[in-house]
């Protein structure tokens, strides 16, 4: 909204010849927002055929040259003292020919006719114009207005059932105006609604119909200003754009952080997804989809979507796949996250003071290993390995689908990202996997950016090895960030690898678990025993930073049944339990002895899952 207006007055040249003692121009006066009608400080310049540069720096003027256009202008009929019949019959036409001319009025400055009705429609004229509104030789509402009215109504009609029923009048009525409105007022709109349309009303609620007759109904009898109250709500500005402010609220996250939605976030997303699913078979068909992207100004996901996520059997987003995709948009791009929550009006839905009530921002990843514990919910994955090697597979593996299915996939639609959940200790957690398009020993730091890598080999391909190797000790073997070797097509003949030394040495020897074997040729959905690592080496990373030094960020307490452990431990847990010691020596910690199973759990966990 305008902070502030200026407004010109052009006076008629003949006025100082008449009163020939006022000045060619008047001093500048300022009306004091407490005293204005809507609140608003006015400052009032005179005008002289001399300052027409003038005209530029002002919201408007009372009487104007059409060239100067775009500013709402007000036509002044002045003198009316000196005339016995009113002018506006004549006036008419040339309204019509300019529609920047809002208003018309007849005053007289002699007898103070009208003077404070012209400031009041001046400044109604700046702050609410009804040009963006409505075209008065239609006598109907510009097209730009009915789209972003019709967006509203969709947001505002939360069972999406094409109705406004009472509850959600009262609700929209609250957010826009702050009151509710009385039952009795309520029945009069709808009221008024019945009379003028066959189906503005039905089930007692209000259609989109009969919600736009009300609005131009508003406009044509001068009460715009409710029409620009419920559009400025939903955040769009005079051009009937959505604001900057709106859609993008200010939120610093600083490197190493991360970003997730919360608990609220979830709920609204799952409220959202509730609304459109209308045949409740828990997944959007194409037709629920874009029903509910209809709130967007464009469709924010395309088919690669459908292979970023779980789909159920007919190829539709399942809910769990509809939730991935948010946390994903949330965690790569969270400025979209905002732009995409700002369509479905999270803030006014949810009655926050913007979008960002919905991001949580994680604390630097540098503080979660020095505390050895994270509140973390997603991770990411980068799988790196030579072409053709399997990544793809290991995505897709993740989403539930075969090679079978994957053969499917049509290239165009194929997606460098898959995102999932991966129970760790009992705790649903997201894990997101980025397949890394390289065939250089070289990453970008897109490529090695994330909370664990995993280096894939084929078995069938005597080369592939050697290239992790090589991304190994380019990127990751003096980094923090911990590696896991996938030895994929795990269902076709094992072939040597052309390396000095076998896979499972290299990870010995680089203090690494052992090469996981991985297929997706299985009959039914890939197993997801290497998602569950994946995920707990990133949650729990086996941090390497000497490379042999371990920790695991969690609470770790030892307890009395670790030789028990220990004697059932194979040699990862040795070398586990032995980094684990060298680590405590050098950094003179001791651990404490306690009655809590983690540490134990924390070993047999990984003993079982690293164990070959
Ligand atoms: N037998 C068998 N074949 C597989 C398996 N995984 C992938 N393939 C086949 O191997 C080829 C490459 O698989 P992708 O998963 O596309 O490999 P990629 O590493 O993503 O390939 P690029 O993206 O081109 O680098 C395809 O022809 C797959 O059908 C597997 O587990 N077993
Ligand atoms: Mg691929």
């Amino acid at each position: 909204l305008q902070q502030d207006l200026s407004l010109i007055l052009l006076f008629d040249m003949n006025y100082n010849l008449v009163f020939p003692k006022v000045p060619m121009r008047a001093e500048e006066i300022t009306i004091p927002a407490d005293v204005t009608p809507e609140k608003v400080p006015t400052h009032i310049v005179d005008y002289s055929v001399l300052d027409l540069l003038l005209i530029h720096k002002s919201h408007l003027f009372v009487i104007t040259l059409p060239s100067v256009a775009r500013m709402p202008l007000i036509l002044v009929g002045n003198k009316s003292d000196l005339v016995e019949h009113s002018s506006m019959e004549a006036i008419l036409p040339i309204m019509n020919q300019y529609t920047e001319i809002e208003t018309c009025v007849e005053c007289s400055a002699k007898n103070l006719k009208n003077i404070s009705e012209l400031f009041y429609y001046a400044q109604k004229a700046v702050l609410h114009p009804t040009g963006p509104l409505y075209c008065p030789e239609e006598k109907e509402m510009k097209p730009a207005c009915i789209k972003a009215l019709t967006r509203i109504f969709k947001i505002s009609d939360q069972d999406n059932d094409g109705i406004l029923n009472d509850a959600e009048l009262n609700f929209f009525q609250r957010t826009c105006f702050n009151t509710p409105l009385a039952p009795q007022a309520l029945e009069d709109v709808k009221n008024v609604v019945r009379k003028n349309l066959n189906d503005g009303v039905a089930d007692n609620g209000l259609t989109l119909k009969g919600f736009l007759f009300l609005h131009t109904l508003f406009i044509q009898r001068g009460r715009h200003e409710t029409t620009w109250t419920v559009l400025r709500r939903f955040g769009y500005d005079d051009d009937l754009e959505l604001t900057h402010e709106y859609m993008f609220p200010l939120l610093k996250v600083a490197p190493d952080c991360t970003t997730e939605l919360n608990h609220h976030a979830y709920l609204f997303l799952q409220s959202i997804f509730d609304k459109h699913d209308l045949d409740r078979d828990c997944a959007l068909s194409s037709d629920e989809l874009r029903d509910l992207f209809k709130v967007f100004p464009y469709m924010p996901w395309g088919p690669d979507v459908n292979n970023t996520v779980c789909t159920n059997d007919k190829g539709m987003i399942t809910y769990q796949g509809y939730i991935c995709q948010w946390t994903l948009t949330t965690y790569l791009d969270v400025e979209r996250c905002l732009e995409y929550l700002a369509y479905l009006g999270y803030s006014i839905l949810t009655e926050q003071e913007s979008q960002a009530a919905a991001i949580t921002i994680t604390r630097d990843k540098k503080i979660d290993l020095q505390k050895r514990q994270t509140q973390r919910n997603v991770f990411q994955c980068n799988i790196i390995g030579m072409k053709n090697c399997g990544k793809t597979g290991i995505l897709q593996g993740f989403l539930g689908r075969n090679l079978t299915k994957m053969r499917h996939i049509k290239e165009e639609y194929r997606s460098l990202y898959a995102i999932n959940t991966a129970y760790v200790y009992g705790q649903e957690k997201y894990l997101l996997l980025h397949e890394v398009l390289s065939d250089s020993e070289f990453l970008s730091a897109s490529g090695t950016t994330c909370d664990v890598v995993c280096l894939v080999y084929d078995v069938s391909n005597p080369k592939s090895f050697d290239y992790c190797t090589k991304i190994f000790k380019q990127h990751f073997m003096d980094s923090k960030t911990p590696c896991l070797i996938v030895a994929t097509k795990s269902d076709l003949h094992e072939v040597k690898q052309d390396y000095s030394i076998t896979p499972a040495e290299f990870c010995n020897k680089h203090k690494m678990p052992p090469p996981q074997s991985f297929t997706c040729n299985s009959v039914d959905a890939p197993s997801k025993d290497l998602y569950v690592k994946l995920t707990t080496i990133a949650m729990y990373p086996i941090i390497i930073g000497e490379r042999g030094l371990i920790s695991v960020i969690s609470t770790v307490h030892l307890i009395n049944s670790i030789p028990q452990a220990v004697a059932t431990s194979s040699r990862l847990l040795f070398w586990y339990w032995d980094s684990l010691f060298k680590w405590e020596q050098q950094h003179s910690l001791s651990l404490t002895l306690s009655g809590d199973g983690n540490l134990y759990l924390s070993f047999a966990l990984l003993h079982t899952m690293f164990s070959y």
